[in-house]
């Protein structure tokens, strides 16, 4: 892990901070793969990064679930959040900075703090709720936004609540949002996200309740204990708490604002309307980018606890181990689109791309190595060369760039196979074996060479994305030192010297999963 480097600014991405209401699925793994990903990608370039994930542990729902069970709400969330970091992320390798629970005293602090001021600054006011209220989405809803009298955005039952409340008054900022957004076109993204939040403010926005009473677990309001502040009033704040606000001054002045908030796309609403105007009130800059990813589906629904259709990536990580689940998390679906989730395309993907492809490009490379060079890596004749995988290769270098910058996880990927797929055909039109017959040694050196350094460009590329398989690459290249830069991705690396190591296949064929005909057949 990274340590926080002060005084030098910090490119800090977060994940939504999930609710420890239940284990957590793949749809969870999904956003918190891409983020780790994109951290990852940005340390390569040498940049200082926060990358902070997290739970959101407070609220009516998790309070109904231990009540249900018979246990106090931090001992029940406590055993679901050990779980999640340790076997959970541990073993997807994602590469967090920080874990933030909302019910460590760091935070609840801040969010009083920032409670406090509010009120102070006559942002938030005290007055009576009446409307309605969605359990499972912990959101507040008018009767004319419900559609058949069920929440608008899940489609589950409502409950009516009326009681005295805090408001926050977003309808003072209304104007002041509106103009950010249109003035900062990469606020929102996709575009289409940023669109409906711009019909969304335009039909109006209302005061918000921001506290509960008999709603026992959550955050007090400061001098006033009756209430607890709404859970996702707290759960916002995080972002601020994590980056040190209040708390630590240097942190804070590194990290914020944020770079990006990777959310799924129906929060998308809570993060571009609600919290710029909680930072807009504190006078602080609002983040770089929201960007709203689509949803893993079963079929035509949202993989979801709620929905029973939820899939464990722990069965999955058991079965196929990280990166065959990384890649397929990465690669799968074009990142900001839906996309459906299946075992079968999860074992197609893995077959096809990292056995086949890349499997094979790298058993066919150092098997030739060793039969047509005695497993010396060749010297580059730079000036014989031509050039055809220097140039893929240059290419895809700033694609990949270029991709990461737009958060196209999948597009970079898709590149970087690219490239493999150019050097696997590279080799049947140089055809070596027939080079080795025409004694052309120096143009055998070259192609063998080619093929060799690919490979090792490939496993620099791959490293933001893949844990394993960049120094299982390396090891049987004959390189034993671990990729640290980017800029190690660039044609012409000196391998004087040498030797390659052949091993086990890299990524060993999977038996395809459910295939009920093949099965007959037998
Ligand atoms: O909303 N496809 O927590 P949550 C893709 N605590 N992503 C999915 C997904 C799916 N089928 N299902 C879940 C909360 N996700 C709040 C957040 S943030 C200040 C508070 C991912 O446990 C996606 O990132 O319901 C989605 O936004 C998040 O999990 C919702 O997690």
């Amino acid at each position: 892990k990274e340590r926080t480097t002060l005084g030098q600014s910090q490119w800090y991405i977060t994940t939504p901070i999930y609710y420890p209401s239940d284990n957590l699925h793949v749809g969870h793994a999904y956003t918190t793969v891409a983020a780790d990903a994109l951290a990852r990608f940005h340390r390569l370039r040498g940049e200082s990064v926060l990358f902070v994930t997290g739970t959101d542990e407070h609220g009516q729902k998790i309070q109904k679930k231990a009540d249900e069970i018979g246990q106090s709400p931090l001992e029940f969330v406590t055993k679901i959040v050990e779980f999640i970091q340790d076997p959970l992320w541990k073993r997807l390798g994602v590469s967090y900075d920080d874990f933030i629970r909302t019910t460590e005293t760091r935070h609840e602090q801040v969010v009083q703090a920032i409670f406090a001021r509010l009120v102070r600054q006559g942002d938030i006011y005290k007055g009576v709720y009446e409307g309605w209220y969605c359990l499972p989405d912990e959101s507040y809803w008018t009767e004319s936004k419900l559609v058949d009298g069920k929440c608008p955005d899940c489609g589950r039952p409502v409950e009516r609540v009326k009681q005295e409340s805090y408001f926050f008054r977003l309808s003072r900022y209304q104007d002041r949002l509106r103009r950010y957004i249109v003035g900062h076109p990469d606020f929102i993204q996709p575009t289409s996200r940023r669109n409906e939040m711009l019909n969304f403010i335009d039909a109006g926005l209302e005061d918000l309740s921001v506290s509960r009473t008999g709603v026992r677990w959550g955050i007090p309001v400061p001098d006033d204990p009756e209430h607890t502040i709404y859970v996702w009033f707290d759960a916002l704040i995080n972002y601020l708490t994590a980056a040190g606000y209040l708390q630590n001054e240097a942190q804070f002045e590194a990290a914020w604002p944020a770079n990006v908030h990777l959310v799924g796309k129906e929060i998308v609403r809570f993060h571009s309307v609600i919290w710029p105007i909680i930072l807009m009130a504190l006078d602080l800059p609002l983040p770089e980018r929201v960007f709203g990813h689509g949803w893993l589906l079963i079929g035509q629904n949202k993989m979801g606890k709620s929905m029973g259709n939820a899939v464990d990536p722990i069965e999955l990580l058991d079965r196929y181990g990280t990166d065959a689940v990384r890649y397929f998390l990465l690669r799968e679906v074009p990142f900001g689109a839906d996309g459906s989730y299946t075992e079968e395309a999860l074992v197609l993907r893995t077959n096809v791309d990292l056995a086949n492809d890349l499997g094979n490009l790298l058993s066919r490379t150092t098997a030739m190595i060793n039969r047509f060079w005695g497993s010396k890596v060749p010297p580059l004749v730079a000036a014989e060369d031509d050039g055809i995988l220097a140039g893929e290769a240059a290419s895809v270098y700033r694609e990949v760039e270029q991709a990461m910058e737009q958060l196209a996880i999948s597009d970079a990927l898709v590149s970087i196979f690219r490239l493999v797929g150019r050097a696997n055909k590279y080799i049947e039109e140089q055809k070596p074996w027939d080079l080795v017959k025409q004694n052309q040694t120096v143009k055998l050196g070259n192609v063998l060479y080619g093929l060799w350094e690919t490979l090792r460009i490939v496993s620099v590329l791959m490293t933001p994305f893949l844990l394993e398989t960049p120094e299982k690459i390396r090891r049987q290249l004959g390189l034993d030192t671990p990729v640290s830069r980017y800029t190690e991705a660039v044609f012409g690396f000196d391998a004087k010297g040498l030797e390659i190591r052949r091993g086990e296949p890299l990524f060993p064929r999977i038996e395809p999963v459910e295939a009920p005909k093949s099965a007959e057949e037998e």
